[in-house]
């Protein structure tokens, strides 16, 4: 559906593993309340989700950051809880409290959901995805997303984001067959959601697993391998069959050093880091395996000056060199 010519941008040879001339740039949360042309479209928006759902708003949203720093890949304008809400979750984002969804802690509640629905309720956003993949300059690579299964199952289960996990920690220890069931659901929608993105214009995937860190900290190397990883590497194999053409992104936050098993069980084509994982550590034990991506602390840049620069010049001195995609470990503060 796109050009041989988006093919060849930086940021997609980069995830290919080729050389490029410089190196490739995007930054997670590039489009959001930092901006202040967000933040005025924003005001005239009643709740956040009509606003993942109103193309016309979504489109002018994901260019807003191409425009002022012409970024290597515009990133979709959605959110990860959009799949809840279109399995028929009821999701709400209060302001300043962030998403608030109805828990999900039975098979009764898991009966309510429904796979059924994703595509048609999920509309809207293919028509952003057709948008912009007209709408962005042919150098810039279009990125879709979803939510690793792991992570969307961390706000379904705790209500909203994961704090200690407490909850869905349980439900894995206490029936597992449950919880695994909520997963399967999830990865089937997922794939479908992605699948459609792609079709529809998407040249590169990101999967957010912003929770997987809670098998980090105590590590559990079984329980990462059984809900981050599988899931993981179930997409990854279901979307090389469905987009082969289309590379994705995996963002393991908090991983530690389980991100190596990520990185080789999985199947994704590139790694994103936070800006805890260690830069001598990535380009020794990542780097030889995919492409990675990050890892500038969010922090660092609010900073800015001399900070900034010296920061800027570490992560590149460290990882320009292999397969690297500059971003944050982290989506921008809003500050
Ligand atoms: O009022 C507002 O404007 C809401 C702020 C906001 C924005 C700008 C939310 C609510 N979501 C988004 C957009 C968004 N979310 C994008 C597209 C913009 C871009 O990246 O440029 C993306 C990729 C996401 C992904 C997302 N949503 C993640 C994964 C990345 C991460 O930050 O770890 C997560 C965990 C969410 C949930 C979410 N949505 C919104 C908030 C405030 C949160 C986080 C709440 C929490 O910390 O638990």
């Amino acid at each position: 559906m796109t050009s041989p010519a988006l093919h060849n941008s930086r940021f997609l040879k980069a995830c290919r593993l080729e050389p490029t001339d410089t190196t490739p740039i995007w930054i997670m949360r590039q489009a959001g309340r930092y901006l202040p042309e967000y933040r005025k479209l924003r005001e005239g928006v009643k709740n956040f989700l009509e606003l993942c759902y109103t193309p016309d708003l979504a489109v002018e949203v994901s260019l807003q950051p191409i425009r002022r720093y012409h970024m290597d890949a515009a990133i979709l304008f959605s959110d990860i809880l959009v799949i809840p809400d279109a399995l028929g979750q009821k999701v709400e984002f209060h302001e300043n409290e962030g998403p608030v969804l109805a828990s999900v802690q039975s098979e009764t509640d898991l009966k309510r959901l429904d796979a059924g629905r994703v595509l048609d309720h999920l509309r809207p956003v293919f028509e952003t995805v057709r948008r912009l993949a007209r709408e962005i300059p042919a150098e810039t690579t279009l990125i879709g997303f979803a939510g690793s299964p792991w992570t969307v199952a961390v706000y379904m289960v705790e209500g909203r984001g994961g704090g200690d996990c407490r909850r869905i920690m349980d439900w894995a220890r206490q029936e597992p067959d449950g919880l695994q069931r909520l997963i399967d659901l999830l990865v089937e929608a997922t794939v479908a959601y992605l699948a459609e993105q792609a079709r529809n214009g998407a040249e590169a995937i990101q999967l957010f697993d912003s929770w997987a860190g809670a098998f980090a900290k105590p590590r559990n190397a079984a329980g990462f391998r059984r809900w981050v990883i599988e899931p993981t590497r179930r997409i990854v194999g279901q979307l090389a069959v469905r987009c082969p053409e289309v590379p994705v992104i995996g963002f393991p936050r908090g991983a530690g050093d389980l991100a190596r098993d990520y990185a080789t069980a999985t199947g994704i084509r590139g790694i994103g880091l936070d800006s805890e994982t260690p830069l001598d550590w990535i380009a020794k034990i990542l780097q030889p395996i995919c492409t990675v991506q990050g890892n500038l602390s969010n922090r660092v840049l609010v900073e800015g000056g001399e900070p900034l620069e010296n920061e800027t010049t570490r992560v590149l001195e460290a990882l320009a060199g292999g397969p690297f995609i500059f971003n944050l470990g982290h989506g921008v503060l809003p500050e």
